[in-house]
């Protein structure tokens, strides 16, 4: 039997995990010579390749000098955390990369953490190497600082370094040496890594996480820690609360390559994806019918975010997606349940969902994959969960780490503070601040745009749910007021032109509008209902002529995350195949005047 080796790569976002991949399989040669090969091969589905980012952990394998060495790629953003923690559970070492010039960053310690905690043998990759900021020296004792702090043991202290550039596809234990390959780093995992543990009796397999195909359904993906996994055996699945049935796998997959190879038998220590479970999920034990045994339980991340989806009932609804009744959003809704454990759903009437999750991004990766789908629905604002804990009220807070030119640590302190954050740390890097906050997740939506004005952009945030603390009291709302459309049609330059000193844009002239739609900001705090469609009045016509002189301000364009991060409480983002739109709930001022009413009575 060859060898075995399993592992995953862990890092802060964008630290190069999924371009080290692409090396890795181009150097193990997965393909024929004279293949065209993309970039980042892993991140496969639109969204991954439109935002360069991985959301989705994935599994590979190389076969290294009669090895087998089953990779996962893992995702840096921190709402996806969860899944990398889980995923953890399935390796015997992790690749740690951590970007030359940044240095460990929230995120790298959160993994690393879990990793250590876990017993995983860690080495270390600077990554990144070929960037001309790039500090090794220093990096290194960062790391070995962090290290220190997440109690790491002896063992694991005594962790390999690697000098790499990713990119340029070469890794070196010592940067003195020539810069050639990766198989440096492919050496390192068959020297540092542990070969998974044989262990012989019964089978025992444990579910860490899922993969979802429209034609079979859920597929579980684990490992075999006891015994070999045979498909023709009389096999038993015991449930997280204990509960079993009779297993009955339709198809067993290791993986090879890229690809995933039907087999009958999975041996122990090897990854495998089962096929043929429907309600196959986290943490399930698969197990020998006549020796039940359950595996300890994997816990699942809490959902620290939620928001409203409704469906879409405002004036322009239909006219731009296939899918817009409510039943349909119930089921693509509960459909999503289904591959994303992270996600929950509660239905609170008839046209609208509580939706939660792990942040603002995972929620809007949901929405955008609607809209591409067809769907047509409005989203409210993001509402963090609060949690009672010993009959207090609690909510989440967050490590926030915040690299800024030093000139503007000042505005950003000041900022975070407004917002209930704490200081933690402060350190001076040549000449910018890195600056380290708890802060309540609150405090966070639109945070990363203020801060970004406030630095002319300047501004590396991240930020990672740390722990749960009494709630810390209201929070400042959003300063400017909104101009809201008084009616419905086009907007005309004649209108805008009129208005724009009295605030920002959002739309352009000719945009479709409808009353009680947001089409700008206010300069000032208090919402303002505006004429957009005021034709002027053709009384004379060398005035009329004077139309050409209007020069209007480019509008201002929001993504679906910046819009999600404006809204205020009696506000919705309305999300369709071809737009995004900001409108009131209430769409007459009346109706909006007569809840602003209610609430102060309340
Ligand atoms: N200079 C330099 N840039 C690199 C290197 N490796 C990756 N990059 C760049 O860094 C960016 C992020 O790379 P990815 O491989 O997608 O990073 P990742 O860690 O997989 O990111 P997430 O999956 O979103 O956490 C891309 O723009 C890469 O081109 C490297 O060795 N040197
Ligand atoms: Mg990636």
């Amino acid at each position: 039997m060859s060898g075995l080796r399993n592992i995953a790569i862990i890092a802060h976002v964008d630290h190069g995990k999924t371009t080290l991949v692409d090396q890795i399989i181009k150097q193990a040669k997965l393909f024929r010579e004279n293949e065209v090969v993309a970039t980042c091969i892993l991140d496969s589905n639109d969204l991954e390749r439109e935002r360069g980012i991985t959301i989705l952990s994935k599994n590979i394998s190389i076969t290294y000098n009669g090895t087998k060495i089953n990779i996962i790629d893992t995702p840096g953003h921190s709402d996806f955390g969860g899944q990398v923690e889980r995923v953890l559970k399935l390796a015997d070492g992790v690749l740690l990369l951590v970007d030359a010039a940044e240095g460990p960053m929230p995120q790298t310690r959160f993994v690393l953490d879990k990793a250590l905690r876990l017993g995983l043998r860690p080495i270390v990759v600077v990554n990144k190497i070929d960037k001309p900021d790039a500090r090794p020296a220093e990096i290194c004792n960062k790391v070995f600082d962090l290290f220190c702090e997440l109690n790491a043991s002896d063992e694991q202290l005594d962790f390999p370094v690697l000098y790499a550039s990713g990119r340029d596809g070469w890794a070196v234990t010592d940067l003195s040496q020539e810069r050639v390959s990766i198989t440096p780093l492919l050496d390192a995992i068959l020297k540092y890594v542990p070969a998974p543990e044989d262990l012989q009796g019964p089978v025992l397999a444990q579910v860490a996480t899922l993969d979802y195909s429209n034609f079979v359904g859920r597929i579980g993906i684990g490992r075999v820690y006891r015994g070999t996994l045979d498909l023709n055996r009389p096999l038993l699945i015991i449930k997280r609360d204990g509960t079993s049935s009779p297993a009955v796998i339709k198809q067993l997959f290791t993986f090879e390559g890229l690809e995933r190879k039907e087999t009958e038998q999975v041996r122990c220590g090897d990854l495998c994806a089962i096929v043929g479970i429907s309600d196959i999920d986290i943490s399930d034990t698969i197990c020998d019918a006549e020796h039940p045994e359950a595996m300890p339980p994997i816990a699942i991340d809490e959902p620290t975010i939620s928001m409203t989806f409704r469906i879409n009932d405002s004036p322009l609804f239909g006219k731009e997606g296939k899918y817009v009744s409510s039943r349909q959003l119930r089921e693509r809704l509960f459909k999503e349940t289904e591959k994303d454990v992270a996600l929950r759903v509660e239905e609170i009437s008839g046209d609208s969902f509580k939706v939660s999750g792990r942040g603002v991004l995972h929620l809007a990766i949901l929405i955008e994959n609607m809209r591409r789908e067809g769907y047509e629905l409005a989203v409210g604002k993001p509402q963090v969960i609060i949690k009672v804990i010993d009959g207090v009220k609690n909510e989440p807070v967050e490590r926030l780490s915040v690299d800024v030119p030093s000139e503007s640590a000042g505005k950003i302190i000041e900022m975070v503070g407004l917002r209930h954050g704490e200081l933690i740390q402060m350190e001076a890097r040549g000449t910018r601040q890195l600056l380290e906050f708890f802060i309540p997740t609150r405090g966070l939506i639109g945070l990363r745009s203020k801060a970004l004005t406030a630095s002319q952009g300047e501004a590396v945030i991240s930020h990672l749910f740390d722990h749960y603390e009494p709630y810390k009291g209201p929070l400042p709302s959003r300063q400017n007021g909104v101009m809201v459309s008084m009616a419905g049609g086009k907007a005309v330059p004649f209108a805008i032109d009129a208005l724009q000193l009295r605030g920002e844009f959002f739309i352009d002239p000719g945009t479709e509008a409808y009353e009680g739609m947001i089409v700008g900001e206010h300069c000032k705090d208090n919402d303002l209902v505006v004429n957009v469609q005021k034709e002027k009045q053709l009384t004379n016509l060398r005035a009329a002529a004077n139309d050409k002189n209007i020069k209007i301000v480019p509008a201002r364009k929001m993504s679906l995350e910046q819009a999600l991060e404006y809204i205020d409480d009696d506000e919705l983002v309305e999300v369709t195949p071809k737009n995004i739109r900001l409108r009131k709930i209430f769409l007459k001022e009346l109706e909006r005047r007569r809840n602003r009413f209610n609430q102060e009575e309340e």
